[in-house]
């Protein structure tokens, strides 16, 4: 190829003028953080939770935890946090953090003698320095890097590490995950009405009634279906109505206010299928933008189907169902109905599961499902990885036929399989997933709440902070596996008076609170949770008081994000 010549064209810039060109670069140095938080490099490495087989094999830890067992990090989209990397290790590490860049307000370097405040320009790796050790070794002066960061443009999950990668492999890195302004929650009443709090304060954003005439609750969900970073309200028709899901749009359109525009409305099962829904929502497909997932009622095949909801808000409500993109049957031909949510329960995925319980009349097993958006590699092949969400064959080998409709090929993994309380109790599960305690770390939580009985909740995780410590560096990595333990990391009964309960999470800068309804007339409250002080392996829960103009005295179904 010949090259083009062309005559090079000079352009005067006056002192101060503006380029005009994009700069990801926000100088956060004079606005006010929403949230600091302090990471602490230790200065130990854990050895006991590294490989003894492996003498270069130790681990990095921040606050005496190696990821995933590292404290959840969640910032509100558009807010400014500060950080601060206090280094009490005897190496330097260069933290690296994806997504959003940020900028260096001070820079501390106790070997070096230097001290630099706020910086004019943004970055996404800077040295947190070494310490200074006194004549006994002990760190007298630690290195400290702090840094602002303002989450622009998209909510999600990413992670902040050491760039020197043995160390962000061996544990120093934690979850971020920037999550919308606002995190509401809704509650429905058996009169049929919803009502969207804003989980901040608990107060009333709007009132919705999506299926008129109906004498019964509404299943809901909150998530963004169309992709505005706002949180939608997701709406399932309940017993009695036809098997209908409408989408409001959390975000105020034209005059309607928040919630108050119909995205779609669809019929997701066949019409004479009216025993009620249950409705979850999250990007199960990989296109960012949450899918809705849907769980049939008792008396036909339990049956879910997930709905992408790439098209949710370009058609208008006329456009009939979305898409399916999956459809299975997750309790084989049992007919009790299924009780649907979603969530990043998996930290071997990183991927939103869908979580699901089998309705009253069935002891309540939970199973979690997982679906991959990877192409299989010729050595995954060789040895024996299923093609992408082809896993037909491996629930066979498990004795589970969960159908698949027409595409076979489009069935997620079975991940875990466990009873949420004993084989007597057979009266239903209220579900829901959340960082419940995010400061533990590990993955989102699996909240079941009983329906019956007297409505005692449960929390299930995969390993965290209360476990003794991530036991991921033991093993090599061929020894991982996609199957997850589950264990009961909480439990209480919310209400003294007998009843089944209703459960939702709702999200803070630093986990979720959980949102706890009576099916009877005591309302609905609101719990914290932290790490028990009886027993460190346990949360314990914390109740923070009523949530205040939910309509209703006796909560018929929750959904939050
Ligand atoms: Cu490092």
């Amino acid at each position: 190829m010949q090259p083009t010549t062309a005559t090079a064209r000079p352009t005067v810039f006056a002192p101060g003028q503006a380029l005009d060109a994009f700069t990801s670069f926000v100088d956060t140095s004079e606005m006010e953080p929403a949230v600091t938080r302090t990471l602490r490099i230790g200065g130990g490495f854990l050895n006991t939770l590294a490989d003894p087989n492996d003498p270069k094999s130790f681990i990095y830890a921040f606050d005496n935890n190696a990821f995933p067992s590292t404290a959840l990090i969640q910032p509100r989209l558009n807010s400014v946090e500060e950080w601060t990397i206090v280094n009490e290790n005897n190496d330097e590490h260069p933290i690296h953090i994806h997504v959003n860049d940020f900028q260096v307000t001070d820079l501390s370097d106790p070997v070096a003698g230097t001290d630099f405040g706020p910086q004019p320009w943004g970055q996404d790796n800077a040295n947190t320095p070494a310490p200074l050790y006194d004549a006994s070794g002990n760190v007298s002066k630690p290195g400290v890097l702090t840094l602002r960061t303002k989450f622009q443009d998209c909510t999600g999950t990413y992670v902040i590490h050491c760039h020197r990668l043995n160390h962000g492999d061996n544990g120093l890195m934690a979850i971020v995950n920037v999550i919308p302004e606002v995190s509401s929650y809704a509650v429905a009443t058996a009169d049929g009405r919803i009502t969207v709090h804003d989980g901040a304060d608990d107060s009333v954003m709007a009132e919705v009634t999506p299926f008129v005439g109906a004498t019964t609750a509404p299943s809901v969900a909150m998530a963004d279906v169309d992709g505005d970073q706002v949180l939608d309200l997701i709406a399932g028709a309940g017993p009695g109505s036809s098997p209908t899901v409408v989408i409001y749009s959390g975000a105020s359109m034209g005059d309607a206010g928040p919630f108050g525009t119909e995205l779609r409305r669809f019929s997701a099962f066949r019409d004479d299928m009216t025993s009620g829904l249950s409705v979850a929502a999250a990007d199960i497909d990989g296109d960012s933008v949450a899918d809705i997932v849907v769980g049939s009622g008792p008396g036909s095949n339990s049956h879910v189907k997930v709905f992408a909801s790439a098209s949710a808000s370009a058609e208008g409500r006329t456009a009939g169902a979305p898409d399916v993109f999956s459809e299975f049957a997750p309790y084989g031909d049992s007919t009790a109905g299924v009780t649907v949510a979603t969530g990043m329960v998996d930290d071997m995925s990183g991927r939103s599961s869908i979580v699901t319980a089998p309705g009253p009349g069935v002891p309540a097993e939970i199973r979690t499902w997982r679906f991959d958006l990877y192409t299989v590699t010729a050595a995954g092949r060789r040895a024996g990885v299923a093609e992408k969400n082809d896993h037909a064959p491996h629930l066979a080998d498990l004795g589970i036929d969960i159908g698949g409709g027409a595409d076979s090929s489009q069935l997620p993994m079975l991940t875990s399989s466990f009873m949420a309380f004993d084989g007597t109790y057979t009266g239903g599960a209220s579900l829901a997933v959340g960082w419940l305690a995010g400061t533990e770390g590990g993955a989102q939580r699996v909240i079941v709440g009983q329906l019956g009985d007297e409505g005692q909740v449960r929390v299930f995780a995969t390993p965290s902070a209360l476990e003794a410590g991530p036991e991921m560096y033991l093993k090599s990595p061929q020894a991982h596996t996609t199957q997850l333990s589950f264990t009961r990391i909480g439990s209480f009964t919310p209400f003294d008076a007998p009843g089944g309960v209703r459960v939702s999470a709702t999200s803070t800068v630093n986990g979720a609170d959980l949102i706890v309804g009576s099916s009877l007339d005591q309302g609905a409250s609101r719990y914290q949770f932290a790490r028990s002080s009886q027993d460190p392996r346990m949360l314990q829960a914390t109740r923070m008081g009523n949530v205040s103009g939910a309509r209703g005295p006796a909560v018929g179904s929750l959904g939050g994000a």
